[in-house]
Parts: structure tokens; C-alpha cells; sequence
């Protein structure tokens, strides 16, 4: 996928529909004297819906989507007729996508399965109109509930992909070359640091017709998270993975070392990340001498104690080591412990410079509560004068 593609942030100005007001409404009609309220409700506001859907892998589809508007409740009628219902929006994500308030960064809510709908913002209830205010001491109410406001909020997208197994690597690591030979996948690859600029997915088989899915994303370097190299800003598409496998080119002077530097950057980004199962390959075996293979099996079993994890060699050039590869990402993913992919996700920081303040659609309407108020401006109650409506008792 050209990276220009790859969406994984979006920020919309949303909007709920406003509830519609209710009707005040006296029936009148030849020979029927004091027919009564019969003022109908407002309809409901439309609502905001995030929607999962898992047929979409980025949020392309809402870059230029920069306003999210339902639509409002109709108001009541008389003859107790009710106001049409506002129409919803329902905005279609993919599953892994984090809403996040626009403004404060505050976590809002995770659209995980396809088909789950979460309601971010509800439209306004619709007023009642004053049929329900009928009451044996006042037959005739001259008022009617005005309709819930709308909501609005700025809103953060961001998508954070699902994978079962991640690759975290230093730039050059190979880990593009592994995806392609293990998947379907063809990302670029190429003997420069940051050839990978957005994540790549692709699905690897296994024995009996099983696969999982392994996300290849951009490298990490010393100082990553205070923004060198391309930053931890695509850290968060390995935040759901169960399995997190290391890649470490053979080539590279101290193993553990480099191990201990993309660990920490990890831990600087989410301490989480830290209780997710681990795996370290040693990358492009292919170039070792049959002598310093021999060493490397050595020091890779010593690493494994040291470092408490299992440590794997292989080369995605010979092909070597690459099944072994798969059988241990296969335990890891089918244990126990592994199943839980729940994170809790921190707030995000939300840049200043942002482009157009929102428009705002309260500007023109009453803040507060609800309360019962006088609707006279669209009923001219002197044309029911002398008709019998008006008269107390
Ligand atoms: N000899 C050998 N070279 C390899 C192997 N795997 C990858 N390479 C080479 O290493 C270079 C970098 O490979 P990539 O797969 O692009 O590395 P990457 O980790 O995705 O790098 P970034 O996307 O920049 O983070 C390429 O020139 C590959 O041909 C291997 O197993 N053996
Ligand atoms: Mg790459």
C-alpha cells in the first residue's frame, strides 16, 4: 500500500442532531367545544455511531471527512402527531480503531469486533408536547417541551491494528524481508535505513490451514521516544499484538545490548508493552561462516537464560530456521496467558496547531436543562379566542 494510504489518524468535528420540540397544540373542530391538548413530541435527535467493520484496514475513507452531522428530531404536530426521528450517522471503522477526545486527548472508546457499535455522541431527546401536561386543574397547558440539544465534540481517530504477532526491530533489521517470505505480503525492502514508512500486515499460514497475522512496522532507534528516527508514533499498532518477536541481525556487535535498547524504548512508550509474550530472532544468519554459526547457537542459548526468553536464528535469504520460527510464534500465540490482548490506552497528546476552531452549533441555543417553557411565538393563541378554548371553569 503506498503510504500516502496508510491512515491510522484522523481527527472529525461531530455533531448529535438536536431533539425536536414538542407541539402545543388545542384541537379545534366544528361542533367539538374544549377538544383539549393535543400537541404531539418532537423526534429524537439523530445519534453519532462509530461502527466496526472489518473489511477496512485504515481510516483513508475519513481523510477528508473533516464535519460529522446527524441530523435533528422534526417537531410534534398537532393531533398528537410526533416529529420524525433525526437520521443517525454511522461512521464504519476498522476494528483496533481509539477514539480519543480532540481537545483534552482523554480516551474515549475502542471499536474492537466487527459490527460493534458504540454511540459517541447521543442526539437530544424530542420535547413532549403539551398533550402529556394535561392535568384536572389545567385542562388546556399553553406550553410544550422545547428539544433536548445536540452534542458536539471534536474526536480523535486513531487505529491501532490488530495483529497477532509484532515485529520490533532496529531499521535494517530485515524484518520487511521476514513478512515477505513468511506472508503474502510485498513490502518494500531495501538495504537503507526507513524503507518501511507505515505498518504492513500480512497473513502467515501454518500447518492444517491456520495462520496469524504478523505486523511488520517502521524501526525503532536509540531515542525513539523523544522523537528520533520516525518516533514511537506507529508503537501503538503492536499495543494489541499477543506476541512481540525482536529482530536482531546476526551482524550486530552486541545482541543483548540491542535488545536491551528497543526494550526500553518500548517500556519509555507504554510500561505495558512489557508484559506482552517476547521472542528474539537473530536476523540473516545466512552471513555468518559455518564457524561463527556454530558460536552463535552457543551464545544464543546463553542469551536465552540470560535474557529469559526464547532466542531463534534464522535467515529469510537460505530459508534457514524460518519453520522453527513459525512453531515458536505458534506456541506463544495458542498459551493461556497469551489469549489477553487488553490494554489500557493512555491519553494522547493533542497538537496545538491545529487547523480551523469547529463551528459551533450551540451558539444559538439555551445551555442548561430542560425545563417547560411557554411556546407562544409559533401559536397565535388570539385566533382561539371565542371559541371555547380559553374559558376557565
Ligand atoms: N543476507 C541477508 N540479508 C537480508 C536478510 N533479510 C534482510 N536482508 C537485507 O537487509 C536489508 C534490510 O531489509 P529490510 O527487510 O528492508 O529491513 P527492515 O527491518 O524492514 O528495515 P526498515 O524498513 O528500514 O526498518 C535489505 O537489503 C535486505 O535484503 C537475510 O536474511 N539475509
Ligand atoms: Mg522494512
Amino acid at each position: 500500500m503506498p503510504s500516502g494510504n496508510f491512515i491510522d489518524y484522523v481527527k472529525i468535528y461531530c455533531r448529535s442532531g438536536k431533539g425536536g420540540a414538542g407541539c402545543m397544540h388545542l384541537h379545534r373542530a366544528k361542533y367539538v367545544p374544549k377538544g383539549g391538548p393535543d400537541g404531539g413530541d418532537g423526534g429524537r435527535g439523530g445519534h453519532i455511531i462509530l461502527q466496526g467493520n472489518r473489511n477496512l484496514w485504515t481510516l483513508l475513507h475519513l481523510k477528508y471527512q473533516k464535519h460529522i452531522m446527524a441530523t435533528d428530531g422534526g417537531r410534534g404536530g398537532e393531533s398528537r402527531s410526533f416529529g420524525k426521528d433525526g437520521e443517525d450517522k454511522i461512521i464504519e471503522v476498522p476494528c483496533g480503531t481509539v477514539v480519543y477526545d480532540g481537545d483534552t486527548g482523554a480516551y474515549l472508546a475502542e471499536v474492537k469486533e466487527h459490527g460493534e457499535r458504540i454511540i459517541l455522541l447521543r442526539g437530544g431527546r424530542g420535547g413532549l408536547g403539551n398533550w402529556h401536561f394535561r392535568t384536572a386543574t389545567n385542562q388546556t397547558p399553553r406550553y410544550a417541551q422545547p428539544g433536548e440539544p445536540c452534542e458536539e465534540k471534536n474526536i480523535i481517530l486513531q487505529l491501532k491494528v490488530l495483529a497477532d504477532v509484532g515485529l520490533v526491530g532496529f531499521p535494517n533489521a530485515g524484518k520487511s524481508t521476514l513478512l515477505s517470505v513468511v506472508s503474502a505480503a510485498k513490502p518494500e525492502i531495501a538495504d537503507y535505513p526507513f524503507t518501511t514508512l507505515v505498518p504492513n500486515l500480512g497473513i502467515v499460514s501454518y500447518h492444517d490451514g491456520q495462520s496469524f497475522c504478523m505486523a511488520d512496522i517502521p524501526g525503532i532507534i536509540e531515542g525513539a521516544s523523544e522523537g528520533k528516527g520516525l518516533g514511537l508514533r506507529f508503537l501503538r499498532h503492536i499495543e494489541r499484538n499477543a506476541v512481540l518477536l525482536f529482530l536482531v541481525p546476526a551482524t550486530s556487535e552486541d545482541i543483548a545490548k540491542e535488545y536491551g535498547i528497543l526494550l526500553s524504548e518500548l517500556e519509555k512508550y507504554n510500561p505495558q508493552l512489557l508484559t506482552k509474550a517476547r521472542l528474539l530472532a537473530i536476523s540473516k544468519c545466512d552471513v555468518l561462516t559455518e564457524e561463527e554459526s556454530d558460536k552463535l547457537q552457543k551464545e544464543a542459548k546463553l542469551l536465552s537464560k540470560q535474557l529469559e526468553l526464547p532466542v531463534l536464528l534464522f535467515s529469510s535469504i537460505s530459508g534457514m530456521g524460518l519453520s522453527d520460527l513459525k512453531d515458536a510464534l505458534w506456541e506463544e500465540l495458542n498459551k493461556e496467558q497469551n489469549q489477553v490482548i487488553e490494554i489500557s490506552h493512555a491519553p494522547i497528546d493533542v497538537p496545538k496547531t491545529d487547523d480551523e476552531p469547529p463551528v459551533s452549533a450551540a451558539e444559538d441555543e439555551e445551555e442548561g436543562t430542560i425545563y417547560l417553557n411557554e411556546v407562544e411565538e409559533e401559536w397565535d393563541l388570539s385566533k382561539y379566542k371565542g371559541i371555547g378554548w380559553d374559558d376557565q371553569d
